[in-house]
């Protein structure tokens, strides 16, 4: 076996510069396998999250007009199950926050190549290392841009939803092409097809070794060489095994300080890495993300001046809130599901039907779609526009109570919208006027 030159300084472009025992392509397989089981989840979640904030309906629900043809796959977002939202964009923040170890310990395990000489061999290896730099790039910044803004929620003052869509769409790009390209040879390795760190002298030679990657060949998988194992590795501290334990232990720890996001009471208070909202005493005691001060809501936007205004082609009426609690009636229990991952369990609310509004304006038929605006002055999510799926089910409400009392102030008093399976975005709070159909 020959041995590593050890009078050449070593520099990062040298295979042997890479030390650890831990790398090989076997370590870097599984968590390969695993990022792309995880990853589809995260992708899809989020691609369906943008498609639930109906951004075809209406230029206020649109962050990314100039988006095109990636609009493609836009539908309208159903309304049940009533959790529906809760589900996809819980998963999407809590996969995405669980899979942070697996990603950096991937990266870590497949750096020597990044240093790899000569940097592109062929026009094939150019092409796999552009779709590369679009598959790291584009992890990286979906990763930062979605941790930074469930953090601080002003970091990207209205640019978030931009930067993640058009993001999302340079990271699948390389998903897609990586996945092609590697995911036959992580199966054959793992179905034991990679020699042992520890066989990889016999046929890499010294410096030669980590520009492999050739797969397979007329020798088939069990002749394929371990391009990742370090030609000179040094003595484990940790074996694989204890690496992958170390990286699981990460992942389990994220989750449990995550996931209780999804969950009021006492859950929601294991949620450590979710500094965001609070909550009040008493029937609201659920999950509030913006205060009525925090938007600049102050008591005469909502006092005895307050007026809905309800429009559509049977014209324009206004509708105290007294005047609304002495219309029929209904209750539904519905959840709050925020883009941001978190949500609440069922709240039961109590208002007016959206469609029972849509009457009063002019549809006594079918109810069409609904523009929703806040009396709040600025910010975003002041405006929503609902679509006529949404319209029509009798869950869908103008909410004047919840849990059996009036909105507090910060619930959004004197009405909001609550709409099932809906993302928290479409849920106005604090609502001045509904238009009722399109073109209004
Ligand atoms: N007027 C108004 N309504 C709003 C918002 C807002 O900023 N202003 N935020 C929305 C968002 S992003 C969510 S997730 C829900 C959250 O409801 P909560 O603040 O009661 O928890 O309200 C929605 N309704
Ligand atoms: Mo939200």
């Amino acid at each position: 076996m020959p041995l590593p030159d050890l009078r050449r300084p070593r520099i990062p472009t040298d295979p042997a510069f890479w030390r650890s025992p831990v790398r090989g392509v076997r370590f870097t397989a599984v968590l390969g396998l695993v990022l792309l089981a995880g990853l589809t989840v995260v992708t899809v979640t989020g691609l369906l999250s943008y498609a639930a904030c109906n951004p075809d309906l209406n230029a206020a629900n649109d962050s990314t007009p100039d988006k095109g043809w990636l609009g493609f796959y836009l539908f309208a977002w159903p309304t049940g199950p009533r959790w529906l939202y809760r589900l996809t964009q819980g998963l999407h923040v809590t996969v995405g926050i669980v899979l942070v170890p697996v990603l950096l310990a991937k990266l870590w395990s497949v750096i020597p190549k990044f240093f790899a000489l000569p940097p592109v061999r062929s026009v094939a290896h150019a092409l796999e290392r552009i779709s590369l730099l679009l598959l790291v790039g584009g992890a990286l910044f979906q990763f930062l841009t979605g941790l930074l803004n469930i953090q601080l929620d002003y970091l990207f003052p209205g640019s978030f939803y931009p930067l993640h869509f058009y993001g999302a769409w340079v990271f699948l790009a390389g998903f897609v092409a990586h996945t092609a390209l590697k995911l036959p040879r992580a199966v054959r390795v793992l179905r034991g097809g990679a020699r042992s760190g520890a066989a990889y002298g016999a046929d890499g030679g010294a410096g030669g070794g980590a520009r492999g990657g050739s797969g397979g060949g007329a020798g088939g998988a069990a002749g394929e060489r371990d391009e990742l194992a370090s030609p000179d590795p040094l003595p484990p501290t940790l074996s694989r095994r204890g690496a992958f334990a170390l990286v699981g232990a990460g992942s389990l720890l994220l989750l449990l300080t995550t996931a209780g996001r999804s969950f009021d009471g006492v859950w929601r208070r294991t949620a450590l890495l979710t500094p965001r909202g609070g909550t009040e005493a008493g029937p609201g005691g659920f999950q509030i993300n913006k205060t009525a001060a925090a938007v600049r809501i102050d008591a005469a936007d909502r006092g005895e001046a307050w007026r809905l205004r309800v429009r559509g082609p049977a014209g324009e009426f206004r509708f105290s809130r007294a005047e609304l609690l002495a219309m029929e009636l209904h209750s539904a229990a519905l959840p709050i599901a925020c883009v941001e991952g978190w949500s609440t369990s069922d709240q039961l609310w109590r208002g007016v039907r959206l469609r029972d509004l849509a009457v009063i304006a002019g549809y006594p038929d079918r109810p069409p779609s609904v523009f929703v605006e806040s009396v709040q002055r600025s910010g975003p999510f002041r405006k929503a526009a609902l679509r006529d799926n949404q319209v029509r089910d009798g869950r869908s409400l103008l909410a004047l109570e919840v849990n059996g009392a009036p909105l507090s102030a910060d619930h959004g008093h004197p009405a909001r919208i609550i709409v099932p399976a809906a993302p928290g975005v479409l849920n106005t709070k604090w609502v001045g006027s509904l238009t009722f159909g399109e073109g209004w």
